[in-house]
């Protein structure tokens, strides 16, 4: 399905008028192109962001390629959460689809979705595994499930700027937890950067070369699973040392704890999702306000992902 609406597909998807969303498109509400015929296109991320920022609702959010919208809401965010746990254990995607985009559209960001209720839901399946409760088969599941809805919140975004500043990361070889580097990759979308996840398992020469040929403002690693300390210590130190003067190290995973780090430079450490948010978001601003000590200064080559 196409990732941009006529105001016709809008309005029926709202239950409102084609006027009424055209009015919106005019009066500058709603961000536009206009096709070679001269008629109204209206991306995805944009009418999100329209709708979230008015507070409407999409009455019927097939229309645009969403999951339908469940007709009871759990009562309250515990129990959303409670029921994303318990649909990723049964792997039921459309459930999980259904409570994610619900959370999105009414006032979650996509950082808290990411620590609140999907590494969560995790942790949950993890400890059930531990005790012998769970089986593999749930715990594998559950990833491929977090991937399709991560893609999706993507979708959701509005669409990015030609002019933000780079941001690229990954997990260094030996670690093949995918999901938080790509949950650092949305976060980082959604707070303006031009993100791009380089996925899992990376040696530390091409993550070099990578650094090279993209020239990022930020670097992040998701650390959850290193094999050997020494040697993980010794080829980020490697590569802290080649481009941290120019890039913006950002570390965080379960693996890094205190006598890990403090053998580490970086620029920042992040406990999860939010903090990642929060630090990007002072870092972008800062890099507006033209802060010649700003951590993102400088250029902004564009990154295709
Ligand atoms: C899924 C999973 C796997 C999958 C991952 C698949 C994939 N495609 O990603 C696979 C199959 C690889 C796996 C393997 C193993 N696993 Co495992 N796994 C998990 C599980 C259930 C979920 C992990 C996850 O992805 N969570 C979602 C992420 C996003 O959440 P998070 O890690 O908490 O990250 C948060 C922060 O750390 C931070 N963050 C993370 N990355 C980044 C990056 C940046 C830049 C920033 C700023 C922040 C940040 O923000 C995140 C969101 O809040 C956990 C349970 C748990 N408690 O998490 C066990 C768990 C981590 N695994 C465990 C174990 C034991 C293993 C194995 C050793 C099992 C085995 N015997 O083979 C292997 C090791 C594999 C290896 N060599 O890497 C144990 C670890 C116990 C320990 N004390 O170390 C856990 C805790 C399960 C348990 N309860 O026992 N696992």
């Amino acid at each position: 399905m196409s990732d941009s609406f006529s105001p016709k597909q809008i309005a029926r998807a709202l239950e409102v008028s084609e006027s009424s969303v055209k009015r919106w498109c005019d009066r500058g509400l709603i961000e536009f192109q206009k096709t070679a015929g001269g008629h109204r296109r209206v991306l995805l991320g944009e009418l999100v962001r329209f709708l979230k920022d008015q507070r409407k609702s999409i009455v019927r959010p097939q229309l645009l390629g969403l999951p339908a919208v469940r007709e009871a809401q759990p009562a309250s965010y515990t129990r959303s959460a409670e029921l994303f746990t318990e649909s990723l254990i049964a792997g039921d995607l459309d459930l999980c689809r259904q409570i994610i985009l619900d959370l999105f559209l009414s006032e979650f960001s996509v950082s808290k979705i990411c620590d609140e209720f999907i590494a969560s839901a995790m942790e949950v399946i993890g400890e059930r595994w531990e005790c012998g409760d769970g089986e593999v088969f749930q715990e594998r599941r559950g990833c491929e499930i977090v991937l399709v809805v991560l893609h999706e919140l993507r979708r959701l975004l509005p669409p990015a700027a030609a002019e933000r500043p780079v941001a690229i990361g990954a997990t260094v070889e030996g670690d093949y937890y995918g999901l938080g580097t790509s949950m650092a990759e949305l976060v980082l979308l959604d707070s303006g950067w031009n993100a791009a996840s380089l996925g899992s398992n990376l040696p530390y020469e091409t993550l070099a070369s990578a650094i090279r040929q993209h020239r990022p403002r930020l670097f992040w690693l998701s650390c959850s699973h290193l094999p050997n300390r020494e040697q993980f210590l010794a080829n980020y130190a490697m590569l802290h040392e080649e481009f941290g003067l120019d890039v913006a190290f950002v570390v965080g995973g379960r693996e890094l704890d205190d006598s890990l780090r403090r053998q580490m430079q970086y620029a920042a450490y992040c406990d999860n999702m939010q903090h990642l948010e929060a630090f990007a978001r002072t870092a972008l601003s800062l890099s507006r306000t033209g802060n010649s000590d700003s951590l993102v200064a400088g250029g902004s080559p564009q990154i295709s992902s």
